[in-house]
């Protein structure tokens, strides 16, 4: 998976590209199986991996080692806050789960590819609160108990404010994307989390309704609205359908045909700003898990108070 962070601002449609708003989703079609404890599974196995990461991000990088990156002075305080945040986050959601008398997962293994570079802890952590907050915006529509979606949108605010402080505060980039935050499905988070995941404990519950797509590669990475991307994906279950680019970006997709064959040549629509996902559907009108062929990708367009691209700090591109 590549991190991509660039950025545009742009307005008119490019031929051959249909913007349409994302359906309001029905409960439990696409995921016939998804249930309130396998949702509480989903997101504390998400929950897992940033509380390890934090923790031990933490243990392998000084105070100095902050300072001497040049990251502004407090950061690492404020992460050792995030840090707490996430282990009440795990706290929590395994003391919902044994209320609802079911199995709570455990932390896996993880190969988070920080290679003690503490720029690339904080490139990574941008990335795991915002796709956090859409696994929460996505996954919301799964509960069935409106007290866990309490807990849950809970937990989603916090973990937006936690990625908006590494944005804007850190990284000098846009605090916020767009008017919404962009929702993603179950596959499609679990396909972007499982680039660190090595290994869970046998004995973690199964999460039926989740499973992963084939990844999907943009290049070249540094790619920004406007230019193009070239894109590769295992397409052998897609059949001969058509398939498309899906943009997704807050509650909107762009979707662009892909013709000819590997690797598709993909113009980034204008429109796009801040964090963008990027699936391979077989449908121009949708793109929850059930029309995903491969991906998402994650992109970071970066802007800056007058919606102009800025470069974001630090680092530009972590590859998963
Ligand atoms: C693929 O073909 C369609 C139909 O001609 C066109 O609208 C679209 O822009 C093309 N896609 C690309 C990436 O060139
Ligand atoms: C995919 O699932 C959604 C509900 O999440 C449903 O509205 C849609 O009809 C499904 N699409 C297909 C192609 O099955
Ligand atoms: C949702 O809750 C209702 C009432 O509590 C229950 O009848 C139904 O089976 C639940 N559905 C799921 C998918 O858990
Ligand atoms: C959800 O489904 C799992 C099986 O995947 C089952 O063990 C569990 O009891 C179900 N939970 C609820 C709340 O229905
Ligand atoms: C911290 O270092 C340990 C030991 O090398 C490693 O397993 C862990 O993934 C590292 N964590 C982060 C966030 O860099
Ligand atoms: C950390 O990675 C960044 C981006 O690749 C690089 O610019 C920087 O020199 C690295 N820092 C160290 C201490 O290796
Ligand atoms: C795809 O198209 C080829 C050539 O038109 C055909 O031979 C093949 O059966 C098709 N495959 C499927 C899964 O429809
Ligand atoms: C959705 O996309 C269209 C076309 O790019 C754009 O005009 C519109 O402002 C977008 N809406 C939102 C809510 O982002
Ligand atoms: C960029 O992609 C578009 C299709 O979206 C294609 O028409 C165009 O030739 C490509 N340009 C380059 C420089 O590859
Ligand atoms: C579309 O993709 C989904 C997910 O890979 C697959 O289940 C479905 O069969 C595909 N539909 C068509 C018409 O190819
Ligand atoms: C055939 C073709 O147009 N290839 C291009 C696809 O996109 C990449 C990235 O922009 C270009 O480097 C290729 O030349």
């Amino acid at each position: 998976m590549g991190v991509f962070c660039n950025l545009v601002l742009g307005a008119l449609a490019l031929h051959g590209v249909s913007a349409s708003p994302t359906r309001l989703f029905a409960r439990d079609t696409d995921h016939p199986f998804a249930n309130d404890t396998n949702i509480l599974n989903f997101a504390l196995t998400l929950e897992h991996l940033e509380n390890v990461f934090y923790t031990t991000g933490l243990q392998n990088f000084s105070q100095q080692d902050f300072d001497q990156a040049g990251l502004p002075s407090g950061t690492r305080g404020f992460y050792e806050q995030i840090s707490a945040h996430e282990q009440t986050h795990v706290d929590t959601l395994t003391a919902t789960l044994a209320s609802l008398g079911a199995p709570a997962v455990q932390a896996c293994t993880y190969n988070f590819g920080v290679n003690g570079n503490v720029t690339n802890f904080v490139e990574l952590s941008d990335l795991f609160e915002t796709v956090g907050a859409s696994a929460y915006s996505g996954s919301a529509h799964y509960l069935n108990k409106s007290d866990l979606l309490t807990v849950a949108a809970s937990i989603l605010a916090t973990e937006a404010r936690q990625s908006t402080w590494i944005n804007n505060a850190i990284r000098g980039a846009n605090p916020w994307s767009t008017a919404f935050e962009t929702p993603l499905d179950l596959n499609q988070v679990f396909t972007l989390a499982s680039g660190v995941i090595v290994s869970c404990p046998s004995s973690n519950p199964a999460i039926p309704p989740v499973s992963l797509n084939p990844p999907l590669t943009a290049t070249p990475a540094t790619a920004r609205p406007g230019q193009n991307v070239s894109l590769t994906f295992d397409a052998s279950k897609a059949g001969n359908a058509t398939l498309f680019a899906a943009f997704l970006s807050g509650l909107n997709a762009t979707y662009v045909q892909l013709n000819g064959s590997q690797p598709f040549n993909v113009s980034i629509p204008q429109s796009l700003q801040g964090t963008t996902f990027l699936a391979i559907t077989n449908s121009s009108t949708e793109h929850a898990d059930n029309v995903t062929v491969a991906g998402p990708a994650f992109f970071n367009f970066a802007f800056g108070a007058d919606n102009q691209q800025v470069p974001l700090k630090f680092i530009e591109l972590i590859e998963l």
